[in-house]
């Protein structure tokens, strides 16, 4: 039997397992990424490991997400980050010059290799053939020192494309179709690879936007294969000698074919408040809107600003609208000045802002009350833009663009003839964003702000756990629940205490109080619990509040891997239908449990106050609980490290 091109990737990587999905597999990690949100505290982890300089082919430090500098913290951060990447060998870029998923596509992705980032949208260098993989913190610390990544072999699920997009119609209107079809956890526990023609028509540009919102399909990654369009991206990027062809086997198996006829694709639109939310723009056309932004690591390429221009030649923004330009990268900013793309989009009404996250993650940019804010985004949460009761939709640049000068949501087809968009042959390509680490750091002095506070320790299980229910919450809680992000509370990423105190607060603020009085903490919730971001903070911090397990009906996969790293458990209902049984405010006993996980047991008995008794799923790899066992990965780490002397 053949493989796909993920097998083939996997194969070249394994350390430990083989290729049956589902079984747990180490694989070699050859380059990591972080932001500077999860790089602060995954970099204070590489710290505490204990080495002296990061063990792969290429790590690199970006700035982006952070860029809002309303006192001394986040410039605080981004001096240590710089500081601590000269130290340990990593290359920083800096901020303003980019996104970390646009610039790495840029500047460093490539065919066949592995690439680990402390973000949940990493697996947008699979448009570069690429197996990509978003993670927390912790583990990106982990492959920094050389250590293998531990994961699930996940099923590879086949997209077989056929046909061409039509005028008008773009990347993000097929992963916008995939969403409607899949749901925001249809790709759990897969890879999504994408073969067929219709893989030739689409750019790296194009298999990028694609690959990014595979994320929100709660997909470990999503592969393209490395071919002639991958060459001539390279090229351009004069990186030709990055290239290398990787194509899937004419016989490879796919778990699963999904068909996609690009030819019979529509202007779609992801409506409130969730990204699945999806149905065709003309479903939602003429409603008004108040902010149209084209950015985000989604959608901010060259090829995006250029057609959003390209529809304003002779026309003017909606004066109802704020139109706002997020750039992917400083490269693409550069290359829309010399193209003449900016200029026609400040000429339009524009409103041109730094390359970053920016409004994505609620870095400014907030929506005004009761008003729709049209974005070309990748998540649209509840809340998540800053303002409450938002009304975000998410959608391709045509359709961004369109309704900014109708000042409606607008089917870009409405605008008439398409133009044409051309890429240069050569972008104007200048490094200097990026700093790379001297040959020898030894001497590198860190550089520490005082919002910078050490990791907390945490203590080793208990033989048997007596937890109070804090908190009972529904299906798809995403991270921004849990720990939301955000101008206010962003800052406090290096400062456990400090941003514990905003654990669930979208949904009660009391929790950290609650959490504080009762000792041990769990967490009840539903299907897909903890979606969204890589966010370790969305662990670490309700761990600090006392919380030592969750029982829900399923996890989403970078949030339960954060779980296990920080020591809460994560357990899952045998029966979905006991989770009616749990009120809030129960005390829910388990007995045995450190036991339980050391001696590889499958499920446990739950006690509750209310009088019902319930079995629980451990659905965990032996590693998994040993370092649950040991209170979180570090207290792991650092005993086998003791151990070996
Ligand atoms: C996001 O898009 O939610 C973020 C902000 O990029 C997160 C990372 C973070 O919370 O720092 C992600 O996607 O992992
Ligand atoms: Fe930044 Fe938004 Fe992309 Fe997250 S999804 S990396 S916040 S642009």
């Amino acid at each position: 039997m053949g493989l796909s091109v993920t097998e083939k990737i996997i194969a070249a990587h394994i350390v430990k397992g083989n290729l049956t999905p589902g079984e747990p597999i180490a694989i070699k990690i050859d380059q990591t990424l972080t932001q500077d949100a999860t790089g602060t505290m995954a970099y204070l982890e590489f710290e505490a490991i204990g080495i002296d300089r990061v063990k792969t082919e290429l790590s690199v430090s970006y700035v982006d997400h952070n860029l809002l500098q309303s006192d001394f913290r986040n410039a605080d951060d981004h001096r240590f980050l710089q500081s601590i990447a000269a130290r340990y060998g990593i290359h920083f870029s800096r901020p303003g010059n980019g996104i970390c998923h646009q610039v790495h596509l840029e500047r460093f992705a490539a065919p066949g290799k592995t690439l680990l980032g402390s973000d949940s949208h990493t697996p947008t260098a699979g448009g570069c053939g690429m197996l990509a993989i978003g993670a927390g913190g912790l583990d990106v610390a982990m492959a920094m020192a050389g250590q293998p990544f531990h994961l699930n072999m996940p099923e590879v699920l086949g997209i077989h494309l056929t046909g061409e997009l039509s005028p008008w119609v773009s990347a993000k209107d097929v992963i916008l179709e995939l969403l409607r079809r899949l749901s925001v956890k249809g790709g759990v526990g897969k890879v999504l690879e994408y073969f067929g023609p219709g893989v030739k028509t689409l750019s790296v540009t194009d298999r990028g936007a694609i690959a990014n919102l595979g994320t929100e399909l709660g997909a470990t990654g999503t592969v393209f294969p490395s071919d002639e369009i991958t060459l001539k991206f390279l090229r351009a990027q004069e990186r030709e000698e990055d290239w290398k062809e990787l194509l899937p086997d004419e016989d490879a198996n796919y778990s699963e074919i999904i068909e996609i006829d690009l030819s019979s694709l529509e202007p779609m639109i992801a409506c409130p408040s969730s990204p699945d939310n999806v149905v065709k723009v003309k479903e939602v056309s003429g409603k008004e809107v108040s902010q149209v932004i084209i950015g985000s690591c989604a959608n901010s390429s060259l090829r995006d600003l250029t057609i959003a221009a390209k529809a304003l030649e002779g026309r003017s923004i909606n004066p109802n609208v704020s139109f706002e330009i997020n750039p992917g990268s400083r490269q693409v900013l550069e290359n829309s000045d010399v193209s003449g793309v900016l200029r026609t989009l400040i000429h339009a009404g524009a409103r041109i802002h730094q390359s970053g996250c920016l409004g994505c993650i609620g870095m400014g940019q907030a929506p005004a009350t009761d008003t729709i804010s049209l974005r070309t985004f990748t998540r649209n949460f509840p809340g998540r833009s800053g303002t409450k009761n938002d009304q975000v939709y998410l959608c391709s640049p045509e359709t961004a663009v369109a309704s900014a000068i109708t000042g409606k949501i607008t089917d870009p087809r409405e605008l008439g003839e398409a133009p044409r968009v051309e890429m240069p042959e050569k972008f104007v390509i200048n490094d200097n964003g990026i700093i790379s680490p001297p040959k020898d750091g030894a001497n590198v002095k860190i550089i520490r702000g005082p919002n910078i506070k050490p990791l907390p320790d945490f203590e080793p299980l208990p033989e048997e756990l007596e937890a109070k229910v804090v908190l009972k919450v529904g299906d798809n809680i995403t991270t921004d629940h849990i720990m939301p992000a955000g101008s206010k509370i962003l800052p406090l990423r290096s400062n456990v205490p400090a941003i514990s105190e905003y654990v669930f607060s979208a949904i009660d603020p009391d929790f950290p109080k609650k959490a504080k009085e009762s000792g041990n903490v769990i967490v009840v919730g539903g299907e897909n619990y903890g979606q969204g971001s890589s966010r370790e903070h969305a662990a670490l911090a309700p761990r600090y509040l006392g919380v030592r397990a969750k029982l829900v009906k399923s996890f989403a996969r970078i949030h339960k891997a954060n779980l296990i790293n920080f020591g809460i458990v994560p357990m899952t209902f045998e029966d979905p239908s006991d989770y009616d049984k749990i009120s809030q405010d129960d005390t829910l006993t388990i007995p045995g449990i450190r036991n339980a996980l050391l001696t590889g047991a499958k499920t446990v008995t739950v006690k509750s106050s209310g009088g019902d008794t319930f079995q629980a799923r451990l659905e965990l790899s032996e590693r998994d609980r040993y370092i649950l066992a040991a209170g979180g990965l570090l207290n792991w780490v650092r005993a086998e490290l003791k151990k070996d002397g």
